[in-house]
């Protein structure tokens, strides 16, 4: 593990840094980039950051500059091949950043993983993982006011600040501690705009959002007794709406809205996939949870995605492991 002073210096040794995060980027991926990005700036580096998915709507104000680029081969293997850092935040299991991980593999650059999930592979030696805190994004503000690599711009408070906020959901999950409402503190100094950023994040729906919204609700079932909610978007109905994968951002958190549910489910039957989100009170482990249908994640928050899948019998068999992780939660 490297520490944050390691870490500044090999920033300042180095001059061409390529920042990725992972596929479908939340608010904590693209507010970490791009306070890097405008902290690398500021000490003179060309910087760049390449994903392999769009920024979604929501975000998309704190990239200011519009700065943000998405992969494509033919434009970005030779900067990222001449890259001396790629620096990798909010994931730490290569296969995350999509298409840009075969050219990460190839190349032999300086590699570091910058991240708060648990299970990191074991791609890179070089890597700052803290699964204590709530967000990359305070993990950034550390790291740039402790070795004093440049200081917070509005820009960055912004994009710090969105990060801790969405990733934490609003300062309330689990790891939220007062250093994290400290930090909002001094970056409401510095001149973040809780109101403005609230009205940018969660204020912009479209009305297709308020309509699927809908959708899912009344989908909401109870199992396990009243203890585990779910909720089935099925492909129809986003077809019919128009609706896209970040229309579905932020519905999870309904589940666990209802008094003693316990675990919360959200199926979403994708054309030729099937995403899944699991979310938890307590100690349940959702990322054990998805880990035994393939996927990841946190204790109380985790997911999988999958291909070529029956969409029923996927969701009949998670429903009955997550009620068997309910019986094992009791008899603790
Ligand atoms: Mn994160």
């Amino acid at each position: 593990m490297l520490t944050f002073q390691q870490l500044a210096n090999i920033f300042e040794k180095s001059q061409n840094f390529v920042i990725i995060s992972h596929i479908n980027p939340d608010a904590d991926a693209i507010g970490s980039e791009l306070a890097f990005l405008k902290a690398l700036q500021f000490r003179k580096k060309n910087a760049k950051i390449i994903n392999h998915s769009e920024t979604p709507d929501f975000v998309a104000f704190l990239d200011e500059q519009n700065e943000i680029e998405v992969y494509r081969p033919e434009v970005h293997d030779k900067i990222i091949e001449n890259a001396d850092v790629i620096l990798i935040v909010d994931l730490s299991n290569l296969s995350r950043v999509g298409s840009v991980e075969e050219i990460i593999r190839k190349s032999n650059k300086t590699t570091i993983y910058f991240d708060h999930h648990q299970n990191p592979d074991d791609f890179t030696d070089l890597q700052i993982i803290n699964t204590e805190k709530v967000a990359v994004g305070e993990m950034v503000f550390d790291f740039l006011t402790e070795t004093q690599f440049a200081p917070i711009s509005k820009q960055i408070a912004n994009a710090i600040y969105t990060a801790i906020l969405t990733d934490s959901g609003y300062f309330r999950y689990e790891r939220t501690t007062s250093h994290t409402y400290n930090i909002a503190g001094i970056l409401l100094e510095i001149g973040v705009n809780p109101k403005w950023i609230f009205e940018m994040l969660y204020e912009q729906n479209s009305l297709i959002r308020s309509h699927l919204l809908g959708f899912a609700l009344i989908s909401s079932e109870l199992h396990g007794g009243g203890k585990i909610c779910s909720i089935t978007i099925r492909n129809d109905i986003l077809s019919k709406l128009n609706a896209n994968e970040s229309d579905i951002e932020g519905i999870t958190s309904y589940t666990l809205s209802i008094k003693n549910v316990r675990i919360g489910l959200v199926f979403v039957e994708y054309e030729n996939e099937i995403k899944a989100s699991f979310r938890s009170r307590g100690t349940i482990p959702m990322n054990k949870l998805a880990s035994e249908f393939g996927g990841g994640g946190h204790i109380n928050a985790a997911g999988i995605r999958l291909e070529n899948i029956n969409f029923d019998e996927i969701r009949n068999k998670i429903i009955n492991r997550a009620i068997e992780y309910l019986d094992m939660e009791e008899k603790k």
